[in-house]
């Protein structure tokens, strides 16, 4: 779903530079007489030294105490996670920021993103949707190394939530939402502004979510897959009135607007808990009573 119908931009111009590996993948728009010529000046001006930009890795804090989702990091291990700043097509920084943490325990992966919006707006109703066609939503996909299969999962700030799942990035249908497999991940979204009121300048949402691995490891017939083994890729689609068209970023770095590559997904390294942590707790506990009201948790 989401991008699958998004095309790349189209470039005008002589060259097109692949974003991720600017000088390993130059894609030439060119007469072919002239494509020695450019190939010998990409590698002059430093292919082999772009050969040792590391892969891009998802980094999750080990959730060392227990979790309430309540829309807010205010859990120690969160400010251990390292911060994924999403960005658009190419790498360049969006119009409205998002940042992103991960974490981990023995039952679930747990997603925080900050998102700056000055228009926050979720006009999906309940039941499985495509929310990325009804308002801003935070996408994670995720799948595991050396499978065909993976998840597409949404996440709204008027707390709905959406879970695709797809054999292969060849067999997209649309049923892909209403067969997927009974997933019992969870959010909380908070919103810092009106929900879904133009006329006035909000500041953006975040959103805490819990996906257990139980629910993502689909039984292919193969063993399941260790935790450490997932890859993913986190999306964004923001809406605004005060922007022209909706903006997507998203991370890791992709070649073209396209998030139904898994082989493209980073892969998950997670940090080990420390040695004098307490045994991480189940984010099934109940969101403390004394968080503001302002929470949104259908879904
Ligand atoms: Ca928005």
């Amino acid at each position: 779903m989401s991008t699958d119908t998004d095309k790349e931009p189209v470039r005008r111009g002589l060259i097109r530079v692949n974003p991720c590996h600017p000088w390993l993948k130059i894609e030439y728009r060119i007469a072919r007489p002239l494509r020695p010529l450019i190939a010998a000046l990409a590698l002059a001006l430093g292919a082999d030294s772009a050969r040792s930009d590391p892969a891009p890795v998802a980094v999750a804090a080990h959730a060392r105490t227990a979790i309430t989702l309540d829309g807010r990091a205010d859990e120690p291990f969160w400010a251990e996670a390292p911060a994924i700043d999403l960005a658009l097509l190419g790498e360049k920084p969006p119009r409205l920021p998002g940042r992103v943490r991960l974490a981990w325990d023995e039952r679930h992966l747990y997603v925080f993103a900050e998102l700056r919006d000055d228009d926050v707006v979720a006009t999906g109703g309940p039941g499985p949707r495509t929310h990325q066609t009804e308002g801003d939503v935070l996408e994670l996909f995720i799948g595991p190394a050396g499978r065909t299969w993976y998840w597409e999962l949404h996440y709204t700030p008027a707390g709905r939530r959406s879970a695709f799942f797809f054999p292969s990035a060849g067999r997209r249908l649309g049923s892909s939402v209403t067969d997927a497999p009974r997933l019992r991940h969870r959010h909380v979204a908070r919103v810092d502004g009106t929900l879904n009121d133009w006329r006035d300048h909000d500041a953006g949402w975040s959103v805490e979510i819990a996906v257990p691995w139980a629910g993502l490891a689909v039984d292919d017939g193969s063993p399941p897959p260790r935790i450490d083994e997932w890859r993913l890729l986190v999306g964004r689609y923001a809406y605004s009135r005060w922007q022209d068209e909706v903006e997507i970023s998203f991370w890791p770095p992709l070649p073209a607007l396209r998030f139904h590559r898994p082989a493209l997904f980073a892969p998950l390294r997670l940090l080990p808990p420390a040695d004098d942590a307490p045994a991480p707790a189940s984010s099934e506990s109940a969101p403390r009573s004394s968080k503001r009201s302002s929470r949104n948790a259908r879904g």
